[in-house]
């Protein structure tokens, strides 16, 4: 019966925000990469090689092997491998891939994505719950080229969980976009998100994820951060997320999707309650 009751965030399990992230990674996933055969198997032939290495250095026992058999394919039944692997791999893949570009930092794009949120026009509030709890935050930004000059147009697109720690659309009894929103940058490059702030995160720990964290020791937790997709014509598109100074999880993220330069300083608002803050988004050209 649980089921056909109202659920509240705090019912969500890893495995049903499990099952929502690997849904909508599948809509998007291509079948192929044009990756020829030559680098296929240097790749795979590496991966597996690494592997061989760890077994051999830690003399990995029959019963260990198990472990890893049973709780792979667990993490597969329970729809986590998006999770798990934008929390253990992404953040290696878009190091590689984006560290060298000029223009702002970019960081894990995570696995909560979700395209179409709603326009919000060059300053607006993001969609939220009547008495949405929290700290009110406005967050102002500004879209320019690697040289500095305004992108009028560019857009900015804002999700983040709320101050639980849930995201819409992976936690039940949310709106279907709350805290999700686009932005458009006007005439001088600039735009204004109303908001929340977020809390610090926990990834969801309920299931396979958190079993291995929790075998290893480690903990959960993820600073506080807001995720952006900022786009503009002629401009790589740059996926980031920006942090809180001094937040207690930033040299424990357990996605190592931290950087020095996403770090935001909010002061309290002079005209009104909260906080506020503003960032440059500097883009760089399309290659
Ligand atoms: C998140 O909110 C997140 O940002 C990452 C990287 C992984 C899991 C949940
Ligand atoms: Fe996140």
């Amino acid at each position: 019966m649980t089921s056909q009751m109202t659920q509240s965030p705090s019912d969500a399990k890893a495995a049903e925000t499990g099952a929502n992230a690997t849904r909508y990674f599948q809509k998007k996933a291509k079948a192929t990469t044009g990756t020829d055969q030559a680098r296929a198997a240097a790749i795979i032939g590496d991966a597996l090689a690494a592997l061989h290495g760890v077994i051999e250095a830690h003399e990995v026992t029959y019963a260990e092997y198990d472990v890893l058999k049973a709780w792979m394919i667990q993490v597969g039944e329970d729809g986590e491998w998006p999770l798990w692997l934008d929390v253990f791999i992404e953040h290696s893949v878009e190091s590689v891939n984006n560290d060298s570009r000029p223009g702002s930092k970019g960081t894990i794009e995570g696995p909560f994505y979700i395209p179409g949120a709603p326009q919000l026009g060059s300053e607006g509030t993001l969609p939220m719950r009547d008495g949405e709890p929290g700290t009110p935050f406005i967050f102002r930004g500004e879209v320019t080229d690697a040289d500095g000059n305004a992108l009028p147009g560019a857009t900015v697109e804002l999700w983040h969980c709320d101050s639980e720690g849930f995201y819409s659309q992976f936690a039940p009894g949310l709106p279907e976009w709350n805290l999700r929103g686009v932005f458009t940058a006007d005439e001088s490059g600039a735009f204004a998100a109303h908001t929340m702030m977020p809390a610090p995160y926990q990834i969801p720990h309920d299931g396979s994820t958190g079993a291995m964290i929790a075998a290893a020791g480690w903990h959960p937790w993820r600073p506080a951060h807001f995720h952006l997709k900022v786009q503009a014509p002629g401009h790589e598109l740059l996926t980031t997320q920006l942090y809180f100074e001094a937040d207690e999880y930033l040299d424990s993220d357990i996605a190592g999707a931290v950087k020095p330069e996403l770090m935001l300083t909010p002061v309290d608002r002079t005209d009104g309650e909260g906080k506020e803050v503003s960032y440059q988004f500097r883009l760089c050209p399309e290659a």
